[in-house]
């Protein structure tokens, strides 16, 4: 393709609305344009590179026994209804009727779909088990996309399904659906990482994710070295150590006035007490009423598994004036002593002895308190968020973090759904039984968003060579003189020849915006054709990853650029 016919419109200026790289490199980079909030078109140069990641994820779906089919992007209220999810995700369903006002939503996945399509056709246990799968736009009306494809409204997904008659068929359906997406992220050419992942309302009881490592990612990820343990922070679980038997040490529970004392610091100031000596209490709306969530005062409440624990639909912190109102203290002196909530304390307010928290009384704190003998908490669990440094759940050694982007996850559902729509299936007693289910979703114009915010540095993108859009860009240093551009279209020629995807850059353009345009949209190889080295029959050849060109014979340049290509495949 000449760079002169192509629809690649690029940016010199950063866009201000791009917070992230990937963002302003995709729009810089004439790869996407913002149609809506969170609704994005997708140029030549970026539809080039999701067909290249839809087809490694497509061929590997195959590989492993999957079959694809589309299903509607229309969905009927019924269905959902069946399966009770019509009423729980509210505002974050495009909902829309039809004109004799029926009720409709844009698909935000598709289990109920296919739950139903398999019923309808698939009645004996010799046809199992099956594993279908889409590739198809997907829609959530995020209260705030950002983040340019990384959180869209409209994205494209990858969502396979499996059915299966029992517990062990659903493992080895699993096992498939996570050695594929090992396949996949590795022939993507993306550094990333599995890890334990909580199932959240979808339900089900096991979860992966599959991270693609990224400083500026979303999820924070623990992982432990030594035994290979790696877990989302939402799920990561907390080392404890043994309860110490000694109740000796229990001192006389007291009250300290601490005026105008309304955090953790300013009390730690206060007593003079180090942090570990603390504990806070956080105050969340659930379901419809207040509970109190206690932690040691320099932890952060794990949301996700006070939601699990609770087993509410809602929970959100509650705001300071409300609480004041309705419990008639300042949220600075909240405590679980005496207090009008249920309290939920983390696992380590139990190993602590003779702390400080709020005395539910404005100004007041207490010390001395302890577990059993001031408050016993509705439940004990573990409440609280993972950090670097702790115990590894697993081996004890102590683990690390490191951030991610979610570009894959995969469930075991069991039959959740199935149950709820009443889809069933004969199993070789002639006994009707639910089809075990499992999910298996990629994030797939997220994982183009992905690659680029692993693989970029101060001059554009670096494309990994299997999804990049073209190969190899050639450019003349002068398009108008003759020799150079003869010698460009021979080896674009002898390029394309060999089947690579090839850009001529034979623009009327100085050379420095042809090297700013070719870095900036990161095409793996560049063969620069100058004056100078053409008088000696040779041209230079720059891998994108590499500051330096390296001059090569002409005649050789095009088994050099199948090198290089290959390489690092
Ligand atoms: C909804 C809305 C948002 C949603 C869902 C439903 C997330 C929903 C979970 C999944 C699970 C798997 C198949 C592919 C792999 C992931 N957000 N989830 O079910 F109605 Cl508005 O989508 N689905």
């Amino acid at each position: 393709m000449k760079s002169s016919e192509m629809f690649n419109p690029t940016l010199r200026e950063v866009p201000s609305e791009a917070e992230i790289v990937s963002h302003q490199l995709l729009l810089r980079g004439g790869f996407i344009r913002k149609t809506s909030g969170g609704v994005y078109s997708y140029l030549p140069l970026a539809f080039r590179v999701l067909k290249k990641i839809m087809n490694i994820v497509r061929e590997e779906m195959d590989r492993a026994g999957g079959q694809e089919l589309l299903m509607p992007i229309i969905q009927p209220a019924e269905l959902w209804q069946e399966s009770g999810r019509w009423d729980v995700y509210g505002d974050e369903m495009f909902r829309l009727k039809d004109r004799h006002n029926r009720p409709f939503a844009l698909g935000p996945t598709h289990e109920e779909i296919i739950t139903t399509l398999v019923n309808q056709d698939v009645h004996s246990y010799r046809d199992i088990p099956l594993l279908l799968y889409q590739i198809q736009n997907k829609y959530r009306d995020e209260i705030r996309p950002r983040f340019g494809l990384m959180r869209g409204r409209e994205f494209i997904m990858k969502d396979l399904y499996s059915f299966d008659m029992d517990e062990e068929g659903l493992d080895i359906s699993y096992k498939k659906m996570y050695e594929a997406y090992n396949r996949i992220f590795q022939r993507l050419d993306l550094k990333y990482r599995v890890v334990e992942a909580d199932s959240g309302a979808i339900g089900g009881n096991e979860s992966h994710e599959f991270m693609v490592l990224a400083d500026t990612g979303e999820a924070e990820i623990i992982y432990c070295d030594n035994c290979n343990y790696a877990a989302n922070v939402e799920k990561a679980e907390c080392w404890v150590d043994k309860l110490s038997e000694d109740k000796n040490a229990l001192k006389p529970l007291e009250k300290v006035y601490t005026p105008g004392v309304r955090t953790v610091e300013h009390l730690m100031q206060e007593l003079n007490l180090p942090v570990h000596t603390i504990a806070k209490t956080l105050i969340y709306w659930a379901d419809g009423q207040y509970i109190g969530a206690v932690v040691r005062g320099d932890r952060e409440v794990n949301e996700v598994k006070l939601k699990n624990l609770l087993g509410c639909n809602d929970l959100v912190i509650a705001e300071a004036s409300q609480v004041c109102e309705a419990l008639g203290v300042s949220v600075g002196s909240l405590g679980p002593v005496g207090a009008e909530f249920k309290v939920y304390a983390d696992l380590e307010i139990q190993q602590m002895k003779n702390f400080v928290c709020g005395a539910n009384e404005d100004a007041y704190h207490l010390i001395n308190v302890n577990l059993g003998r001031d408050f016993v908490p509705e439940m004990v669990a573990d409440l609280r968020n993972a950090v670097k440094g702790d115990r590894c759940p697993v081996c004890e050694s102590m683990v690390n973090t490191i951030r991610g982007i979610e570009v894959g996850h995969i469930f075991k559902l069991g039959t959740k759904y199935s149950q709820a729509m009443k889809a069933t299936c004969l199993d070789n007693n002639g006994q009707e039984r639910p089809f075990v289910m499992g999910c298996y979703g990629i994030g797939i114009s997220r994982t183009m968003a992905a690659a680029v915010e692993q693989n970029s540095d101060e001059d554009g993108i670096i494309w990994p060579i299997p999804i990049a859009p073209y190969q190899v860009i050639i450019v003349p240093v002068n398009a108008k003189k003759n020799e150079q551009m003869d010698a460009a279209l021979s080896l674009y020629e002898q390029l394309v020849e060999k089947g690579l995807e090839v850009i001529l850059d034979d623009r009327d353009e100085r050379a420095g915006v042809k090297f700013k345009d070719a870095d900036l949209t990161g095409i793996p190889v560049r063969i620069t054709i100058g004056p100078k080295a053409l008088q000696d029959n040779k041209v230079e050849i720059k891998k994108r990853w590499e500051k330096e060109p390296v001059l090569t014979p002409i005649d050789e340049a095009v088994a050099k650029t199948e090198d290089i290509l290959n390489l690092k495949k």
